[in-house]
């Protein structure tokens, strides 16, 4: 059942994953288990038929926006079937870099795991993000980062928000960034993709 769906994401056919979203929650699925085994699971597999040179980037966008679709079809029943708020994740592609597509990927995929997302965008500066966390009372800051000159920005943008929000916990992801990188800059926490940032984000926010 949610195989079929899985397929749908990975070949990214936007209109059919829809219509079977909808066809699935019609007949009483459940809205958390359509969201990981057919959404999540599919653009696991985009994740890493990507990073082994699989699937090309058009292709990664056209599942991306096919599980969004879908996501936008899900979203109202994931509360009522007990996805609670998870926590106020606060997120944005660091200053100075406008990649988006893995950021929106962790963004949608925190959204379906039950976190509010407040998700500034691209080329952010860090005291709006530090404003934004203050505001929104944030569990936990994600600062993405895709170009090795942006990635130096991580360490004086995580002393700031740890200087001015005490207690906050902030992850960093982005695919020239490692675990060893992430600790040396005072990260709290690393993830090499959206999956894992799900988990790791509930770890940061005390849910798990
Ligand atoms: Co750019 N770019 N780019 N680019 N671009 C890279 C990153 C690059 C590796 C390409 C290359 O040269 N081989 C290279 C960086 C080299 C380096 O820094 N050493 C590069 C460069 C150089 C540039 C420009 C400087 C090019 C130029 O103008 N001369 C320029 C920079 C602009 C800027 O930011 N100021 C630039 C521009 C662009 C486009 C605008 C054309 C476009 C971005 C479009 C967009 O994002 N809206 C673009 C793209 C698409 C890429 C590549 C091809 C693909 C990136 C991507 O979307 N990957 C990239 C090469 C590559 O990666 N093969 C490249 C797919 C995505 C799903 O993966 O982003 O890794 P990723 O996200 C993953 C994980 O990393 C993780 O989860 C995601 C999902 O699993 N993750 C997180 C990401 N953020 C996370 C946050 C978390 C947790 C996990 O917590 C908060």
């Amino acid at each position: 059942m949610y195989e079929e769906l899985k397929e749908l994401i990975i070949v990214g056919d936007e209109d059919k994953a829809k219509e079977f979203t909808q066809k699935i929650l019609s007949e009483g699925k459940n809205a958390d288990e359509i969201l990981k085994g057919g959404l999540v699971a599919g653009m696991d597999v985009v994740g890493q038929r990507f990073k082994e040179y699989e699937m090309y980037l058009p292709e990664v966008i056209m599942s991306a926006t096919a599980m969004k679709t879908s996501m936008e079809v899900l979203k109202p029943h994931l509360s009522k079937s007990g996805a609670s708020s998870m926590g106020t994740v606060v997120i944005g592609t660091i200053e100075g870099d406008v990649h988006d597509i893995g950021k929106n990927l962790v963004s949608m995929m925190l959204e379906g795991a039950g976190f509010k997302v407040v998700d500034l965008g691209v080329d952010v500066q860090v005291e709006k993000i530090i404003e934004a966390a203050e505001k929104e009372n944030a569990d936990v800051i994600g600062l993405s980062a895709l170009l090795t000159t942006t990635m130096l920005a991580l360490e004086p943008s995580i002393k700031m928000v740890k200087e001015k929000i005490s207690g906050i916990k902030v992850m960093v992801g982005g695919s020239p960034l490692t675990q060893e990188f992430a600790d040396k800059v005072g990260a709290d926490g690393f993830a090499p993709d959206a999956l894992r940032a799900i988990n790791l984000a509930k770890k940061l926010a005390g849910k798990q």
